[in-house]
């Protein structure tokens, strides 16, 4: 009875579709990992960002493009690529040692070069170089020594080595493009070649899709499937498909995203190797993003950049290791976890277990005291993670408050594990923002608060470097005095506070006249010039002081900011800062 039955409902499924229908595969391990390291290597890491004299400052993996360099001369770097820094185990153990569970490395970026023996195409690390040599292969087998789990990058659309490839216009005119012969002759072949040689893969990270439609999209993950079924697939494979979803390149979500997903950032400012670039997360910056990705409910998977003889740059190698050390004592308030029902507090934020909040606390307030809103199940104890010293609390309803010792075992982020009773409910929607005079200022970005008449929020990209992209949650499209963006203030003490307001102004809306309102009181503005915007270059923010108000008892106050009149947009609004006054 049973055969039958499936063959039916395959068959629906195929008609439904028109597509095989192998499905999805599992992706728990990918959720409890919530942490991955990438890593760049290819022609472009020899290069640095140096060509012919010139540095190049941004994204290193793209001088074949900014340079607009000829293929045939760009593959001439080949002749002198020959990593014999590279070691296998050391890189696998760096990764390990990270407290990272996953390793995506690129088998091909755009430049077209493959990091790995390749039939379908001469222009491969073995045949073209003097190292003669597979390094993927000995990756994909020291990382299976160390538990970790592997994977690829691979540029599926986008090839400047090839006449057929996406992207690259300097050599071959878009005109003779034929992305179908292409991806046939190889991107396909070379994808199986990775899912065939080198055995179990983790998952497969595709990257900037291109010339296939959404039916095309499903065969080519189908090509995947028959291969490795179990092998997850990145959402750039395109057309809104994949096992889990990749955000913007160095994006972090303002807020809790549901399903299967991963941040990803790089340690510097660029992907593959740049010799000049030094600009390095600190440890503590780091642990903070890992918080933050947790907290909301996904992966963070931070890149580095080995340079062309193989060598991970030593910054990265210590700070990371400093990440693993913090890991190796916290790690169950980031592995398995599931997101935060609190939103962000002034102090930190939180990653769940049943039955156990993980509370991540960056900064101690000032009077020792950790206040939790939203707290509706009930606390049984609590204790740092890293000694296990237990610590006062008291509960009056949904209000915890936990009482910190004056120094934190680790200030860059400190771990309080809280064991309950009862169900925690989501509050991310019904979260008056704590102001108090626990801390010199409170930060209220535009995300947290709910828009009214045509206010949008909108994640709005600026650039430094070229390729170094920044993501702001800004408040847009107050036009008229009723588009208003609406929040609620609980004060936890009376007192004079000072409010500012962050904002980006264009010349179009340079001198409109704005209202802020906090309770019955009303603050009135003007706004001053920042700047146009340009996606490819840094967008401007001014803080502006309003002014000051005063709190005659503690409680909650909604609040307010929209144009006094109707006309243009009054201002791109990043955030209130609110100044406790002593
Ligand atoms: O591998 C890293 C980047 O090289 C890769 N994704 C991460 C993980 C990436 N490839 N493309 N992009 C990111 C988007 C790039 C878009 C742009 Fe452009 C490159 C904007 C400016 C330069 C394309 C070329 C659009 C304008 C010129």
């Amino acid at each position: 009875m049973r055969k039958p039955f499936c063959q039916i409902f395959i068959g629906l499924v195929g008609l439904l579709t028109a597509h095989s229908s192998s499905a999805a595969p599992d992706s728990t391990w990918f959720r409890d990992a919530k942490f991955g390291i990438f890593i760049h290597w290819g022609l472009y890491s020899e290069l640095g960002n140096e060509w012919k004299g010139q540095s190049y400052y941004g994204s290193g993996e793209w001088i074949m493009n900014r340079a607009k360099i000829p293929a045939t001369e760009y593959a001439q770097i080949a002749g002198r690529f020959n990593p014999t820094n590279f070691n296998a185990q050391e890189w696998a153990r760096f990764v390990k040692e990270s407290g990272a569970r996953y390793l995506v490395v690129t088998a091909k970026h755009h430049e077209g070069f493959t990091m790995f023996g390749s039939k379908a195409s001469p222009f491969n690390i073995v045949e073209a170089t003097p190292y003669h040599h597979d390094p993927m292969k000995d990756l994909a087998v020291a990382c299976r020594t160390e538990g970790v789990q592997f994977g690829f990058y691979y540029s599926q659309f986008l090839d400047w080595h090839e006449p057929n490839g996406g992207g690259n216009t300097w050599d071959f005119p878009q005109s003779t493009k034929n992305y179908k012969t292409y991806y046939a002759q190889k991107s396909i072949p070379q994808i199986k070649e990775l899912l065939s040689n080198y055995g179990r893969l983790g998952l497969i990270w595709f990257d900037m899709p291109g010339g296939l439609n959404r039916d095309e999209t499903l065969k080519f993950m189908d090509e995947v499937r028959q291969l490795q079924p179990d092998c997850l697939i990145s959402s750039r494979v395109g057309n809104g498909l994949g096992d889990f979803r990749d955000l913007g390149d160095s994006e972090l979500p303002p807020h809790v995203i549901d399903g299967t997903w991963e941040a990803l950032f790089t340690h510097n400012d660029s992907w593959g190797f740049v010799k000049n670039d030094f600009d390095f997360k600190s440890p503590r910056e780091i642990l903070h993003l890992l918080a933050s990705t947790s907290s909301r409910g996904g992966n963070l998977i931070l890149n580095v950049g080995p340079d062309g003889t193989g060598r991970i740059p030593e910054t990265s190698q210590r700070f990371l290791h400093e990440v693993g050390k913090w890991l190796a004592i916290n790690g169950e308030s980031i592995y398995g976890t599931t997101h935060s029902p609190i939103p962000d507090q002034p102090w930190g934020l939180m990653a769940l277990k049943t039955n156990r909040l993980f509370l991540h606390v960056f900064a101690r307030p000032n009077d020792g005291i950790l206040f939790v809103p939203g707290f509706s199940a009930s606390a049984k104890c609590a204790r740092f993670l890293a000694d296990d010293e237990p610590l006062k609390t008291e509960q009056h309803g949904d209000d915890l408050k936990i009482f910190l010792p004056e120094e934190l075992p680790d200030l860059r982020d400190t771990v309080v594990a809280v064991d309950f009773t009862g169900t925690l409910r989501d509050s991310w929607r019904n979260r008056p923002q704590i102001i108090s005079r626990q801390f010199d200022s409170f930060s209220v970005d535009a995300a947290k608060g709910d828009p009214a008449g045509a206010t949008t929020l909108d994640s709005v990209t600026s650039s430094q470097y070229f390729g170094n992209w920044k993501h702001d949650t800004l408040a847009r499209n107050m036009k008229n005095a009723k588009d208003k963006l609406e929040f609620s203030f609980r004060f936890l003490e009376p007192g004079d506070y000072r409010v500012a307001l962050e904002y980006a102004c264009s010349a179009a809306e340079k001198s409109r006249e704005g209202i802020i309102e906090v309770g019955e009181k009303s603050l009135g503005f003007q706004t001053l010039l920042t700047g146009e915007y340009n996606s490819h270059d840094p967008l401007l923010f001014i803080r502006q002081n309003i002014g000051v108000i005063h709190i005659e008892s503690p409680g909650i106050l909604p609040v307010t900011v929209h144009p006094k009149t109707d006309g243009t947009e009054l201002f791109w609004f990043r955030r209130f800062v609110i100044e406790p006054l002593r």
